[in-house]
This record gives structure tokens, sequence and C-alpha cells, in this order.
């Protein structure tokens, strides 16, 4: 087991939905601690550094236009294998395929409206906490529920 940080967020069509409150509930249940979040009006040029890995391919304009259209909610989650667990509760890319009782799963219809956006790996989780978060907007603290949370 690795303790790890992930960057997740919430995407215009999950705060435009009051989705907010729900998303962060399921994460904070699962007993990942949050470290850092604010709500973010996302410029062009976050959001194709964000997506910079899909430049080129057909979804990019329309991604970057999606994640600039309305605020998102952006955090940094921290816990056991927080990358993996993180994308295993936010369900597959499609929600059509996502499997019910994710996020996307239970929210989504359609991939370019899929609500929600976790790090996919290790290297990707620092660029994107880098490229999201000042060093001094990450708070260090223990939960009170941490040593519940291991053996
Ligand atoms: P992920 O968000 O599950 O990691 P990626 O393949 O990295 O999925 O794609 C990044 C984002 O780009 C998706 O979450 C979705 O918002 C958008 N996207 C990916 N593929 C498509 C597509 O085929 N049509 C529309 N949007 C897409
Ligand atoms: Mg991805």
């Amino acid at each position: 087991m690795e303790k790890q940080r992930t960057f997740v967020m919430i995407k215009p069509d999950g705060v435009q939905r009051g989705f907010i409150g729900e998303i962060i509930n399921r994460f904070e249940k699962k007993g990942l601690k949050i470290v850092a979040m604010k709500m973010v009006s996302v410029s062009k040029d976050l959001a194709e550094k964000h997506y910079g890995i899909h430049k080129g391919k057909p979804f990019f304009e329309p991604t970057v236009k999606y994640i600039t259209s309305s605020p998102v909610v952006a955090m940094v989650l921290e816990g056991f294998n927080s990358i993996e667990l993180v994308r295993n509760m936010m369900g597959k890319t499609n929600p059509v395929e996502a499997t019910p009782g994710t996020i996307r799963g239970d929210f989504g219809q359609f991939i370019g409206r899929n609500i929600v956006h976790g790090s996919d790996g290790l290297d990707t989780a620092k660029f994107e906490i880098n490229l999201w978060f000042k060093p001094e907007e990450i708070s260090k603290y223990v939960r009170i529920d941490e040593k519940w949370l291991t053996e």
C-alpha cells in the first residue's frame, strides 16, 4: 500500500447539476483526505495544458471548450492507492460503460459530459497537482479517523 496524492476535478456539468456535495461526500466517506480544494474558472491556457496529452485528437478542442465553459472544483486527495481508488470510484470514461455505483455510472450519459476527472497515474498526478495548485495551497494535517483506515 502506498500513500498517494491525486488530482480530482468536478467538471462544469458536475458543478452546474449540483453534484459538488455528492461527489465530495463519496470521497470523504471513503476515507480520502482533502488536502487542497478551490473553485476555478479555467482559462484556455490551463485547459490546454491539462489536456495537453490529447492535443491533436478529435475531442481535444471540444474538451477544452467544455472545461472552460463554467467553473470547476479542483482538489487534491490523499490516501492509500488514492489514484487507482479515485479512478475506480469515477468509473469508465464513457458513462454508458461505467458501472452503476460509480460517479460516472450513476450520473452521466455522454462521454463528453462525464462529470469528474481524476489523475490516471503517479506522473500525471504530480504534473496535474503542480499545474493546478501552488505548494502553499496544499495543507498538511492529520484526520482523526486515519488510524482506523489501516491495520
Ligand atoms: P479520462 O478522463 O477517463 O482519463 P481520457 O481518455 O483521458 O479519459 O479523456 C479526457 C477527457 O476528454 C474525458 O474525460 C472526456 O471529458 C473527454 N473525452 C475523451 N474521449 C472523448 C470522446 O470520444 N468524445 C468526447 N469527449 C471525450
Ligand atoms: Mg485521462
